[in-house]
């Protein structure tokens, strides 16, 4: 039997924080031997927010070395750029034609992030920005996308316009299912655990970089903002003790019960030193595979030439059965 289809994808917009690895790039790397993957770089994505094109074109060579370097394999899944398959951003626009403005409008990223460009104005990509990305999951009939849990809105309005579809123009798009895990889904920033951690966070005390140095980890754990409280466990007005012990729970594999008694009787400050160094000597072989990436260009480009040869071969597919379906003329 054919395996299952995954896509799923990450922005260009910063350096992978560890809330990226955790709730995302983590979890696709178990799944690359059960399910056939596409995993993309959303260089398109990107562009919803402004990006100053040097800095760009670096930041999508090191999310691919990154993608790598935490052991995404190419020899077992696809790895693209996004715009190297021109299949997103047609069927982007046909999608676009059956989307409502209130279903947009709801959407709370869109809130959020809407808020911080008042200055400049809210660009129309922005507001678009989730039918982009119905458009990358149909495209490939993916059945799963695993993703943090800031992406269950948007699976859910992929969902609604694939069925949408369906529903007037007849059966083309597999429903996709998100796949978010338990622990990890939401790391929070460790300056303002009420906030997700975020690459494009202006405070950079706030978010872990997957390549930061050793000490560089350590220090930023040190400073996260806690409570007044001593106890280490979970707890009312203890969101940054407890985001904390999630990331001590996957960089160790140990169990919150388990956390709680090691450091029963002993203070934030040991706790924090223990994080940072479990942090620290987890990054530390993608560090070091990453540097060796990067310093192989003539790989990554081969390797993502290859990626887009697929997934365009696969995109072309379903554009072909839904520009059918619309009742656009067959090409030539
Ligand atoms: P930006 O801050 O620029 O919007 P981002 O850090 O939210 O970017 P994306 O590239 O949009 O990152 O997301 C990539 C993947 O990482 C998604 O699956 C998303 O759900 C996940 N993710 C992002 N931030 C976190 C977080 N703090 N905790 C867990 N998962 C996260
Ligand atoms: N919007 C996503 C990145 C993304 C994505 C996708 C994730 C773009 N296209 C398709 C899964 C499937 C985000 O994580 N912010």
């Amino acid at each position: 039997m054919d395996k299952k289809m995954i896509l799923s994808g990450l922005q260009p917009s910063g350096i992978m924080t560890l809330g990226n690895y955790l709730g995302a790039v983590k979890n696709w790397v178990k799944l690359q031997n059960e399910y056939d993957c596409l995993f993309m770089i959303a260089d398109m994505h990107a562009l919803t927010v402004p990006q100053e094109p040097v800095n760009l074109r670096k930041r999508c060579y090191e999310v691919l070395a990154l993608y790598m370097a935490c052991g995404l394999d190419p020899e077992k899944s696809t790895l693209f750029f996004q715009s190297h398959v021109p299949q997103h951003a047609e069927l982007s626009w046909a999608l676009t034609c059956t989307t409502y403005m209130g279903e947009l409008s709801r959407m709370t990223q869109f809130k959020d992030k809407s808020k911080n460009a008042k200055d400049t104005g809210v660009g129309v990509g922005l507001f678009v920005y989730p039918v982009l990305m119905a458009a990358d999951i149909l495209l490939y009939q993916a059945n799963l996308v695993p993703v943090g849990a800031d992406q269950k809105q948007h699976l859910e309005i992929t969902r609604v316009l694939a069925e949408r579809f369906n529903r007037l123009y007849g059966d083309v798009f597999t429903i996709p299912e998100p796949y978010i895990p338990e622990v990890g889904a939401r790391i929070m920033s460790l300056q303002d655990p009420t906030k997700k951690m975020s690459k494009s966070d202006s405070n950079p005390n706030g978010y872990v970089s997957i390549v930061d140095e050793p000490e560089v980890i350590i220090r930023k754990l040190k400073r996260a903002v806690t409570d007044s409280d001593t106890r280490i466990c979970r707890g009312e007005g203890k969101d940054g003790i407890e985001n904390l012990m999630s990331i001590y729970s996957i960089m160790t594999d140990k169990t919150f019960e388990e956390i709680e008694r090691e450091f029963e009787g002993k203070g934030y400050g040991d706790f924090k030193l223990a994080v940072g160094e479990a942090v620290a000597e987890g990054l530390r072989p993608i560090r070091e595979k990453y540097n060796e990436l990067m310093n192989n260009k003539d790989y990554l480009k081969e390797v993502y030439t290859k990626g887009a040869q697929r997934a365009s071969r696969l995109a072309s597919k379903t554009l072909r059965k839904v520009y059918r379906k619309l009742g656009f003329v067959d090409r030539t």
